[in-house]
């Protein structure tokens, strides 16, 4: 070792380095990561594993080791803790080669498609292949330098792998400016070959000094200013639809100043929700195909729609049938150009808040007229009676999922955090939710996950220890992934966890018989010898004993009036705590006057099919390209 250089291993550079980052954005510095999670195996004990034993022994407040269960679950509570962070603060994740990377696949996909930063260190086959083929090693007959990790490309922001210990500073230099940048961020991956990870080089010093990321707010460029400023002037019925962007510019309060500023009322998407407090004069709540009543007429007619922070997606334009004023014209602010040139929309590349403080300044003196307001505030009120009416349906002798809801709304605090991700929950949670802060509602809607609910729920609890985590997982998302509520007692992490058992994938079962296909496949039953179909006894799973069996106290509640006593109980738990509750599954929400494009079968022996085909054609009949 000479004076400037220092002798480690690839990786105990790799945690050397990720140690010492930091973001920085309105003057306060974050520690870019948490800590490093991981599941140990062959292809990284002994590599990136033996480097956080040896930085835990030198300085525990470093890159801290947390263990997870499995591989998939470690990436959604890492992505759950970045979104809580506005993506300032994520984590690492280290996985063996083969199976243990892999699993990390779908959290990648879901860190991506969400814009969420997480930086994935997947092992891989020795680099210098000398006893190949290794133990999990894939071989391709045509491709000798392909390797199961190869499959992260098409899911990550970036990649690399790192083949030679020369290849690393520009590897993580790489990595870093992709993770902090908000138009770019999402997964990041480094593949570490499992020989190159214990390989010792001489590294530069400056390597591993203290590193400031400036996460930039980009500014809106004058004359895409001036031409947002001109579309918005000649609005008669305009609508701003905000998305996660808003929040994670933390842009809400601008947001607030600029829509009392203009009278233009506000609709949320499911990123987007708890960018206007629900009881806002100007909040008319969720848009799209789970959308409100009141934000869906507004949307039907807006003659220019001022989309903040949104990738529009097909839920958030109802599959482009949300829209249907012919003269309807997008303004579209985003810091990520192929989002603000979407639906042939004027695009104003910025970041949220700055954007929203200029077209304040630039439209000041102008609003939107008094009968407009008026309309619309009359919708939001009818809606904010069928949240009412829903809450408390009185239903029986099993509650409908909305009075679970408007239970869980009611107890929990103002600043707690709901989360959910995938069923029948997301849909009435983006209608019925009242969102009291911009932080208080996180439904991954992006890649809509089942088994991100308790993962993600241990991450935004981790993210905010000073927020009650109220996670909702139907009985189907349950069992897909609910291993990480040990890792939750593990860590002391405190999440209330209610369990929505309806007996199978009823969100889907809904959507069949809507389509034609009789709840087919959806249910969980056993397989009946007499039909030799699964339309047998219901399947006799007790989840409240499976929580108890890993190590969480679980609340088991009948009905409505027990399970508001269960939150009560669960509120004042020390640790993780699991309510369990049935519903009625067939008792839909109220409805959103939407629409979702699922395709429906063209010919079929079945009567229901055909109807239902039939419908589909007359509803895809009001689908706009938006050209
Ligand atoms: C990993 C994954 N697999 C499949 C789906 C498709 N899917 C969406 S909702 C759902 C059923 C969820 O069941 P449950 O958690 O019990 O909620 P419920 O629909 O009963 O409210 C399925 C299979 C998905 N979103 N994610
Ligand atoms: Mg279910």
């Amino acid at each position: 070792m000479t004076a400037d250089t220092v002798r480690l291993t690839v990786g105990q550079a790799v945690v050397r380095f990720l140690a010492n980052q930091y973001t920085e954005r309105d003057g306060k510095e974050h520690k870019l990561f948490e800590g490093c999670w991981g599941i140990l195996g062959h292809g990284n004990v002994a590599g990136v594993g033996q480097a956080l034993l040896e930085a835990e022994l030198a300085d525990p407040t470093g890159l801290r080791y947390y263990q997870a269960r499995n591989e998939q679950a470690m990436v959604h509570t890492s992505v759950a803790f970045a979104r809580m962070r506005n993506r300032l603060s994520t984590f690492a994740c280290t996985a063996s080669i083969g199976p243990g990377s892999t699993n990390m696949l779908t959290g990648a996909a879901l860190a991506t498609v969400n814009r969420l930063p997480v930086l994935l260190l997947p092992s891989d086959v020795f680099a210098t292949r000398v006893a190949t083929p290794v133990l999990q090693e894939l071989e391709h007959p045509m491709a000798s330098d392909v390797s199961v990790n190869d499959a992260f490309r098409p899911l990550s922001r970036f990649f690399d792998r790192v083949w030679r210990p020369e290849q690393l500073p520009s590897a993580l230099l790489g990595a870093m400016r992709v993770l902090t940048d908000p138009a770019e961020t999402g997964a990041v991956t480094i593949a570490l070959p499992q020989d190159v990870q214990a390989e010792a080089y001489d590294w530069p010093v400056e390597l591993f000094a203290r590193r400031v990321w400036h996460v930039p707010r980009p500014v809106p460029e004058p004359n895409a200013l001036a031409r947002a400023v001109a579309v918005i002037r000649s609005a008669k019925r305009p609508l701003i639809i905000a998305g996660g962007g808003v929040i994670y510019s933390e842009a809400t309060v601008a947001l607030r100043s600029f829509c009392e500023a203009t009278g233009i009322p506000v609709a949320e998407t499911q990123a987007g929700k708890g960018s206007l407090r629900y009881d806002h004069p100007q909040a008319l709540g969720a848009v799209g195909s789970t959308g409100t009543t009141a934000a869906n007429a507004v949307a039907r007619e807006a003659d220019v729609v001022v989309a903040i922070g949104t990738r529009l997606g097909d839920f958030t334009t109802a599959s482009r049938t949300a829209f249907q004023n012919p003269a309807v014209r997008f303004v579209n602010v985003n810091v990520c150009a192929p989002d603000a040139a979407k639906q042939a929309g004027l695009a104003v590349v910025a970041d949220a808040r700055e954007a929203l403080d200029a077209l304040r300044s630039a439209l000041s003196g102008w609003s939107v007229d008094p009968e407009y307001r008026q309309r619309y505030r009359e919708l939001a009120e009818e809606w904010d009676r069928t949240v009412e009416r829903a809450y408390h349906l009185g239903h029986g002798p099993l509650p409908a999922q909305s009075e679970i809801i408007g239970a869980v709304n009611e107890i929990s605090g103002e600043r707690d955090v709901v989360i959910c991700a995938a069923g029948s929950m997301p849909g009435d949670l983006h209608k019925l939710w009242r969102t009291r802060d911009p932080k208080g509602y996180h439904v991954e809607y992006g890649y809509s996950c089942m088994g991100y609910e308790i993962a993600g729920g241990l991450g935004a609890r981790m993210a905010c220890p000073d927020r009650d985590v109220w996670v909702m997982v139907g009985d189907g998302s349950y069992l897909m992934m609910s291993q990480e509520l040990v890792t939750a007692v593990q860590e002391h992490v405190k999440i209330i966890v209610i369990v929505v058992q309806n007996h199978g994938f009823q969100s889907i079962g809904e959507l069949s018989e809507s389509l034609g296909s009789q709840r087919f496949g959806t249910s969980y039953r056993r397989r009946n010898p007499a039909t030799g179909r699964l339309d047998g006894d219901r399947l006799p799973v007790d989840l409240a004993a499976n929580a108890e069996s890993l190590g969480v106290p679980a609340i088991r509640a009948n009905g409505i009036a027990e399970f508001r006593e269960a939150l009560e109980k669960a509120r004042q738990a020390e640790g993780p705590v699991v309510v369990h509750v049935e519903t009625d599954p067939l008792v839909p929400a109220p409805s959103s006057d939407s629409w979702w494009d699922v395709p429906v079968a063209q010919v079929s022996a079945l009567d229901s099919t055909r109807e239902a085909y039939e419908t589909y054609v007359r509803r895809k009949a009001d689908q706009r390209l938006y050209l």
